[in-house]
Parts: structure tokens; sequence; C-alpha cells
């Protein structure tokens, strides 16, 4: 990638591909009239103008097989209503993008405007309804845990708190948005769409549906991916329009979405409102907590986990960490007439942490009990595992305790605790927190997903030269994957792992698998890929045994090569073994007809990693600006397979983290229209505001995992906001800092200030 050797949609050529813009809406709400093309369809160069009359009205229908879920249908353009300002309401082809985007502008589309739902409060209040079948606004209304002593517990509590939390809506911006190549192979009969995707054969049966092809006729390739964060393990309406339109013109076409494309009308996530009860004990421990969650998800239920993503994580995993007696919660998914939201990275975890989190300090600073102490009190113990939570949900070992008894050691260590200089406030913010990971099929069949996700499948190849070739399902797009199923299948075989190579995202190479979000794929596509290697091995053992004409209980692989233990200088080495299988099966006593390959496949309950997170801000009471000055990390996940990568996510999490806690917002008016769509307006950090990330890892072998690991590609997006947002609180002290939100900004700071003075 350093050395511009990545392919990216955009690098792959095609000398007669067509070019798509899409017309977008500019208004949040409303009725479409009339759709006029005519001026942009006689522009020279343009090949043709589709709206969703021409498509057939197609559109995704994705679902839970829950009473309480409304299921809605997200048109791959809009026909008749219009639910977010930037929807595609029609796509013009040309032979160029410049000529497409001009001749896009010229489409006309008359709608009678309607008042939009543009938050939260406002759906609830009656405004609306986004979608006819959910009069209410709500899309799902989940009661769950439902306790009915908890009312009692919380009367009856030394200490109840109740307190309000928000966290702004943000976008994923990868560096590379999406974009794709679709071309209609006649010789195949099967429609070619390379796009940058985190689920390719999600994406397949996604668009096999809309085309009504059986799922061959469709190949789905990933090249290179520029980044995902969830806003790619979903299915693009755009995408499918390029498919379609592929196939009725007979020619390749090709989107790339641009910066306003991605920032104003691709997905979104994590705008999440927070009211939480908790009680305690005069010890302080927690003895019950109550909560409501709502999320505005947007305008549609995306295809296929839908919009009650969010609202889900959020009331099952709300106690993370800590013990919490009684537990009742109730998450909605809330329509409103923004762009839909997605499973952005940590999935509402960022959001319960924060809330966790906030709390504990604040119940500390009431009780008189210090803040470590405090978690020390409710934190799951050693002794506690397996514990059952009040969720439902066992929680396999980790190292809850020793974790924060680590992060507060470095803390002094660091001597984070010394005032600041020249008037600047400092203060240290701490975040404990699980993150569960490697979801298989039977945890992620609770959420009643019409499609289920979970299992994965490899297939392992060893070819005549001794080399190794592993094929998974699962889609790496950043996060190194080569290089750690090399290193896990290596290990197996006893040989390097430069001769392993991994082949991903690519429908028609590999068995049906489920690409990568939710932490999933060294535990799932891992573990199946030493599975593999296990069984592959086997074969090796045999063929070597046979061909040392030695018993099989007598062989080890070893450094290349199957050698008779004990005797290193009778051996035989891969590539020997694998031309005697290829060229020479005669010479084999037979029941070799494996030629060297296994399938290996993995569907674990899913497990938790833990972490403790620590920052120290620096704010200037002048500016209200926020620096992060140093940033700590203690995490566990299990077996580690490769450090360098580990710490690699742990340090792009925590400054998607920071960005959530003081940058990132997506703004909307009033009446629904999007004020964050360039980098001017939509505050990505760069380097210059993420500072060092110091970070301490311990290692609690997971017993559910093939490989002993457990999954972190999200963790340090999930405690960094909460950690911050602590910081900053704690920085504040002196002024009764009670900040509950992501981002705070600059203003909030001195409006706390100010008020105090
Ligand atoms: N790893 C390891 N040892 C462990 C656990 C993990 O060496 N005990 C390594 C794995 O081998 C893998 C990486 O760490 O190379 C992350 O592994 P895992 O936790 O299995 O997560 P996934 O690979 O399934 O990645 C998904 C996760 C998610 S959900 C989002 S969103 C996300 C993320 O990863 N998006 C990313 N990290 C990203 N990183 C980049 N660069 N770009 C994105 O879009």
């Amino acid at each position: 990638m350093l050395l511009g050797r990545g392919r990216f949609v955009d690098d792959l050529g095609h000398p007669h591909a067509l070019h798509l813009a899409f017309v977008r809406s500019a208004q949040a709400c409303g009725e479409i009239r009339r759709i006029d093309v005519t001026e942009a369809t006689a522009m020279t160069g343009v090949r043709a103008v589709f709206t969703a009359v021409d498509l057939g009205h197609t559109g995704f229908v994705a679902a839970l097989e829950r009473e309480e879920f409304v299921r809605t249908r997200m048109p791959l353009l809009a026909g008749d209503r219009i639910r977010f300002a930037g929807e595609p309401v029609a796509v013009v082809v040309a032979d160029d993008p410049y000529l497409a985007e001009d001749a896009a502008e010229l489409v006309l589309v008359e709608t009678d405007e309607r008042e939009p739902v543009a938050s939260i409060d406002a759906a609830l209040a009656g405004r609306g309804p986004v979608h006819d079948e959910a009069a209410d606004g709500v899309l799902i209304d989940l009661p769950m845990f439902e306790d009915v002593q908890v009312d009692g517990v919380l009367e009856d509590a030394h200490l109840t708190l109740d307190r309000t939390f928000t966290s702004a809506r943000v976008g994923a911006a990868p560096m590379e948005g999406r974009a794709c190549l679709a071309e209609w192979d006649d010789r195949a009969e099967q429609l070619v769409l390379q796009l940058s995707t985190q689920v390719p054969h999600q994406v397949r049966t996604g668009i096999a549906e809309v085309m009504g092809l059986p799922e061959r006729s469709v190949r789905v390739i990933a090249p290179d991916v520029g980044g995902g964060f969830g806003l790619k393990c979903v299915v693009g309406r755009e995408e499918a329009v390029a498919a379609l339109v592929a196939r009725r013109l007979g020619r390749a076409v090709r989107w790339s979405e641009d910066r306003r494309e991605n920032l104003t009308s691709s997905f979104h996530g994590h705008e999440q409102h927070y009211r939480v009860r908790i009680g305690f004990d005069a010890e302080g421990h927690i003895v019950g907590m109550d909560a409501d969650v709502r999320c505005d998800v947007g305008a549609y239920s995306v295809y296929p986990f839908t919009c009650a993503v969010e609202p889900l994580m959020a009331v099952t995993e709300l106690p993370g960490v800590y013990k919490v007696g009684r537990y009742s919660a109730r998450g909605r998914a809330i329509a409103t007439n923004k762009p839909p939201t997605a499973p952005y990275r940590g999935v509402s975890r960022p959001q319960i942490v924060l809330v966790m989190e906030r709390l504990m300090d604040m119940a500390a600073e009431e009780l008189g009990i210090d803040r470590i102490e405090l978690r020390r009190r409710n934190i799951i113990q050693a002794a506690d595992f397996p514990y059952l939570g009040p969720n439902g949900i066992s929680y396999e070992p980790g190292s809850y305790q020793e974790a924060l008894e680590l992060c507060a050691a470095q803390i002094e260590k660091a001597g984070w605790q010394a005032p600041g200089s020249d008037g600047m406030l400092r203060g240290v913010g701490i975040a404990c927190f699980s993150e569960r990971t490697a979801y298989g099929t039977a945890t992620m069949g609770l959420r009643k997903m019409t499609i289920t996700p979970g299992y994965d499948v490899v297939h392992i190849r060893m070819d005549p030269s001794g080399d190794v070739v592993v094929t998974t399902g699962t889609c790496g797009h950043g996060q190194g994957h080569e290089t750690t199923f090399a290193q896990i299948v290596a290990d197996q075989l006893a040989v390097h792992p430069d001769r392993v190579k991994l082949r991903q995202g690519d429908t028609d190479i590999s068995s049906y698998g489920w690409g990568t979000f939710g932490s999933r794929s060294i535990v799932i596509g891992g573990g199946a890929a030493l599975v593999a290697a296990g069984r592959l091995a086997t074969q090796l053992r045999d063929v070597a045994a046979e061909m040392l004409e030695i018993d099989v209980s007598d062989v080890e692989l070893t450094d290349g090569h199957v050698q008779v233990r004990g005797a290193p200088e009778s051996r035989v080495s891969m590539q020997q073994i694998a031309q005697t299988v290829h060229f020479r099966a005669h010479s084999l006593g037979g029941g070799h007809e494996q030629l060297l390959e296994a399938r290996g496949e993995a569907d674990p309950p899913g497990m938790f990693s833990n972490a403790v997170h620590a920052a120290l801000v620096e704010i200037d009471p002048g500016t209200g600006g926020v620096r992060v000055l140093d940033y700590l990390v203690v995490e566990d996940c299990g077996v580690i397979i490769n450090p360098m990568i580990v710490d690699g996510q742990v340090m792009g999490g925590v400054a998607q983290g920071i960005a959530a806690a003081l940058y990132e917002r997506m703004l909307f008016t009033e009446d629904g229209q999007p004020q964050s769509g360039t980098f001017m307006d939509y505050l990505v950090p760069t380097a210059s505001e993420i500072p060092r990330v110091d970070i301490h890892h311990l290692e609690t072998r997971c017993e559910l995992s093939e490989t002993g690991a457990k999954g972190m590609g999200e963790g340090g997006t999930i405690g960094a906001p909460a950690a911050v947002l602590n910081a900053v609180n704690n920085a504040l002290r002196g002024y009764g800092a009670q900040l509950n939100h992501i981002p705070v900004l600059p203003e909030d700071v001195v409006a706390t200030i100010l008020e105090q003075q």
C-alpha cells in the first residue's frame, strides 16, 4: 500500500466503461410529482437516464423476524417519496464522469415538499411519519430484560442518579469512498461487480435478489478496500443500480462516490440519546439500572442488518464490565429524514461505555469514593467467571480487574496527576469496557435477522511447489489479514509465512462467507484457517510417513519439512511431498486423492475482549480548546497473533474515538439539510490532534476460539470517547462540569466555565 501498489476500484482499468452520476434530492422530504429527464437525455455523450420507474421500482427489504419490527423498503431510486436530502432519484449514464455530472444537473425533479422529521424529538412529537407503515416514527421498540423490581430498587438505593447522554451522528469517512465497476459477462452469463465492500457475499445475495438472478449469476469482487469502518458492511443502493444498468445496457459502468456524496448520502451512525437511572448502595455497589435508549436510524433499514443493530446492541450490552444487579431497558430505532445508519465501528458500544463510565465518575464524586476504587468494587472479578449478567449474557474469563489495576499503576507512573502549567486545566479520564467480538450464528440468531451471519469456511490448498493458498469468505480492508492468516496457517504447517497466500474478497473463489465486521475475522476466519491447516497437516504427515516408510506417529512437521521424530536427517520437504501427490500419485498406496487440500470451519458463540483506556487532556480556559496530551491503553484480546497489527488497530481506533469525542459530527438544519458536506465542516482529526498511544497487553487465552484469540478491531473506538469525556469533565471539576454529550466543543467548555464565574 505504501509503495502505491494497492489496487482500488478506481485503479481498475476498463477502456469502454460508461460513467454514472446520481441525481440526488435537494429536499429532505416530499412527494415526487414529476421527473423530467428530456434535457439530460438529449445531451451529447449521455447514453441513458434511468428513474425508479425504468428500474421497476426495485429495492431492498431488510427484516427481523420480530413482531415489534416494522418492515420498510429502501428503493434503489426514490420513486414516489423523498426521505432525505441527497437520496438518489435518477441516474445518468454517460461517456465520461464530467458529462454525467453535468447532465445530472439538467434532470428536473418536481416535488410536493413536506415538513421533514429531522430529529428524534420531532419524530416522537408526531411529526412525519417517514414511513406510513410506522405511524409513530418508531421502526422497532424493544423492551428488554423487563425487571419489575428495578423501580423499587432504585427508589430504595442509597444514591440514585438520573442522567441523560447524547452522541452526535458521525460518518465513517474512509479514505476511499464507495466505488464500483459493473459489467455483464455474456459468455459466463454473469454480472461481475467489483466494488469497495467489506461483505462480498451479502452484496451478491442482495444484488441477485433485486436483479432476479440466481446467485451463481453474480460475481462480486472486492479489490483493495480503502477503509470501511462499517459503512461498507451493508449493501448500497448505488452499487445495485450500477449492476442493473450494466445488465440493461450490456455495457460496463462505473461509479465512484465523491467526498460530498460520502458525507451526505452514504451511511452514518451513532446518533443516540440515553436516559439512564442507576442506583448504588452506601458502599458504592450498583444495585440496579434502567435505561431508555433512542437511536436516530435515519430514513431506512439497511440491508441486511436492519436498523435494529444499534438499539439492540445498546440495550443488550449496556451493563458492560460491571455487576449491575437488577437491569431493565428499552431501545428504540426512530426513523428520521436523514441518511440511514449502518453498523459503524463499535456499534453503540462507544455510547454505552460513555454512559457507564460517566455514571461511574459522577457516582464516585457523589459518594466520596475514589473513582478507581468505585470501579474496582463493581467490576466483574476473576472469581465471578463465567459470569452471567442480568442481560442473560455469559461472560467468559477476561482480565477486567487486572487491566484496571495495571492502568491505574501506569497513570501513576506516567505522572499524569501533576497539575497543568500556565493556567491550563489538566484532567485525567479512564474508561473500562469489554467488546463482544466474533458473534457466531447462535448469538447472531438471537437478533432474529432474516439473514443471519456468523460462521465462516476456509479452504486451503498446497500447490505442487509446496506453497499454500488459503481462501476465505472474510474480507479484510485494512486489518492486515494477509499477514495474520498466513501466520496462523504457517504455524500449523511449519512453513515460512511467505509461502502462504491469502485469497479473499471474491465470491467465485470462496465458499459463502460473511465478510469482515464485528471484529470477527481473526476468531472466525482465522479459526477456520487453523482447522483447515490442521487437516492439511494430517495429510502431509500421512503422505510423508508413506514416503519415508515409517509409522505416521513417528513423523513431525518442522521447518518446511516432515521429518522422522528424533532423526532430522530423514526428512522430505513440503515440495517433495506436494510433487509426489500431484505428479506421482501412482507411487503412493492410495487414499491420497485429496490432493493436499482441506476445508475448515468455525462458528463460535462470541467472546469478550476487555480493555481500560486512559486519557490526559489539557484545556485552555480562554479558548475552550481541548488537547489530548497523552493516551494509555491496557488491552486483552486473548492470544495475540500479531502484536504490531493489534497495536495499529488500537491506535487507529483511538484516533477515531478521539474524533467522536472532540471533533466529528454530522450536522443537519431543522429542515433536514446536511451541513457537513466537506472536510471543512466535518472535522476529521489529523496526526497533530492525535497523541502518542502507550499500549500494554494482557493475554487471557480464549477457550472458545481455535487460536485462543479474541477479536479487537473495534476496541480503540469503543473506549476513547468515554476516556476523553471523563478527562474533560475532570479538568473542569472546579467548574462543576457535567458534560454528558459528544462531541464536546470549545464552546461547551467555555460555557461551562462562564456559568461558574
Ligand atoms: N488480531 C491479532 N490478534 C488478536 C486479535 C486480532 O493479531 N488476538 C489481528 C487480526 O489478525 C486482524 C486484526 O488484528 O489482522 C483485527 O482483527 P479482528 O479483531 O478479528 O477484526 P476484523 O479483522 O474482523 O476487523 C473488523 C474491525 C471492524 S468491525 C471495523 S469497523 C474496522 C476495524 O476492524 N474497520 C477498519 N479496523 C479497521 N482498520 C482499518 N484499517 N480499516 C477499517 O475500515
